[in-house]
């Protein structure tokens, strides 16, 4: 199949990049988004995600004609859905499947954004035309929720048009390479719905393409991410069971790596961002009763803030004071709010959790994220450089390990702040002789070192 029109719906972190790219394929594109602050930012030559090189690509689109952005979708050869899937929080879930409550919260994807841009399709689709829908979903959401919608229109799936499921695998930070270059999997309701997501994607897909049906290609997405989370989450036991029996996990886990079938992932103050802390829970979800492992492994990774917190309280607090006394009135430098290493997004991230926690508990919290220097949180005080930070710091919490902070060194350290206590959740600050200069310093994962009092 041939295409000359494309209308893209959804122009965030997968949409913008996946019409950019479209459109300096040779595509004409209509970039379509709800929001009018999003359309008029673009219009207005300006760009709503930080992405490297997004705004290079998308102003080549633009400049060549080829992208246009709207807040409708037109009449187009094919449409993708690139529309974000969040998570709302449920209590009731065993109830309303199972007529029991087991009292904990499930979280259940909100599929409205996907409804929508199914229904605002419904207009301009026509005979012959592709839908591909790249949102992650639930198993089954092509074929029950978007094909239901689309035949709305009198044509059916899979005889009239073709739809197919395919997901993006990118990862934040790097998505223009590997928009390019990742293989894709082109799940179709039917092989010729397969074939036609196949034309298309080969406009500029390098990476293999893989054909198959709709419900696997959703079931993919789902396990890659849910497999590592379950990864992590194990990362993570293994991290608190290194801290109770006086072993470094970190180096437990590099003398593990070296077995040739084992490739254990890296603790952490958590598993944020908005895939892999999400998708888990739409597999859970649709299959409550057989997913005790996925599930479980959510809330350990859940739990994980938790965890950095009664390490600061070790490092900081008085224990024998009891619990929210150790840190009222300390001050805390939290290094990092990212939800990963040098990426600015801050969504769902664990760094920010872990810093609300210590503020319940009365710390005094300055944060510094050095990829975003004007971060907004609510409740949060976010500063605008690292000296800010840590220059009157009573300890120094490091929550992500971009490279920058990594790279600072006990010298540069000790002339910044009178700080001398350090708690490094993230690995980032190993190796190095912190002891020398003069610094105590805490690992998550790590036999702590007792305190002399
Ligand atoms: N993390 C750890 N330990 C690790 C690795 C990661 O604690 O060893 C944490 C990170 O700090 C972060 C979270 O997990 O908080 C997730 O980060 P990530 O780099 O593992 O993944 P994402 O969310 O940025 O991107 C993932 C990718 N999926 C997989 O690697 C299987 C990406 O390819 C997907 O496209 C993306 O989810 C998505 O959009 O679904």
């Amino acid at each position: 199949m041939n295409f000359t029109k494309l209308c893209v719906l959804g122009l965030g972190y997968i949409g913008l990049p996946t019409a950019s790219t479209f459109a300096t394929h040779g595509l004409q594109v209509v970039g379509v988004d709800v929001n009018p602050q999003v359309i008029s930012t673009l219009c207005n030559g300006g760009l709503h995600i930080h992405e490297p090189g997004l705004r290079t690509l998308v102003e080549a689109a633009v400049k060549s004609g080829k992208l246009t952005v709207s807040e409708k979708p037109e009449e187009a050869d094919a449409f993708i859905i690139a529309v974000p899937t969040p998570f709302r929080a449920a209590p009731t879930r065993y109830a309303d499947r199972f007529g029991e409550y087991d009292g904990q919260m499930y979280k259940l994807a909100d599929m409205r954004a996907v409804t929508s841009a199914s229904e605002a399709i419904l207009p301009v689709l026509r005979k012959g035309n592709l839908v591909v829908l790249e949102s992650t979903s639930p198993p089954r959401t092509t074929v029950d929720l978007v094909a239901p919608i689309l035949e709305r229109s009198g044509l059916k799936a899979g005889v009239d048009f073709h739809l197919v499921y395919s997901p993006e695998r990118v990862l934040p930070g790097q998505i223009l390479r590997e928009l390019i270059e990742n293989a894709r999997v082109i799940g179709g309701i039917t092989p010729a719905s397969a074939q036609a997501g196949r034309d298309l994607y080969a406009v500029f897909v390098r990476g293999e393409i893989v054909q198959t049906d709709a419900t696997t290609a959703e079931m993919v997405k789902l396990m890659e991410n849910t497999y590592r989370d379950v990864n992590i989450a194990i990362a993570n036991e293994f991290a608190r069971l290194a801290e109770r029996f006086g072993v470094d996990v970190w180096e437990a886990i590099g003398l593990a790596n070296r077995h040739p079938r084992v490739r254990i992932l890296s603790p952490g103050p958590g598993v944020g961002g908005h895939c892999i802390s999400v998708d888990p829970w739409f597999l859970v979800e649709a299959a409550p009763d057989i997913t005790p492992l996925i599930y479980t492994a959510r809330n350990v990774n859940d739990a994980q803030p938790h965890f950095v917190l009664d390490l600061v309280k070790r490092a900081l607090g008085n224990p024998s004071t009891g619990s929210g006394q150790g840190l009222k009135g300390k001050k805390i430098a939290a290094l990092g709010l990212s939800y990963k290493p040098d990426v600015d997004d801050l969504r769902e991230s664990p760094a920010v959790e872990v810093v609300h926690l210590l503020q319940k508990e009365g710390a005094l919290v300055k944060a510094f994220e050095p990829f975003k220097t004007d971060a907004d949180l609510p409740g949060i005080t976010a500063v605008s450089s690292l000296e800010t930070a840590l220059k009157d710091a009573d300890a120094v919490l490091l929550l992500v390990n971009h490279s920058g902070l990594r790279a600072l060194t006990p010298e540069k350290m000790a002339a910044l702040t009178p700080a001398r206590i350090l708690i490094d959740t993230v690995n980032g600050w190993a190796g190095k002789d912190w002891q020398a200069a003069g610094f105590r310093i805490f690992r998550l994962g790590v036999k702590q070192i007792k305190r002399e009092t």
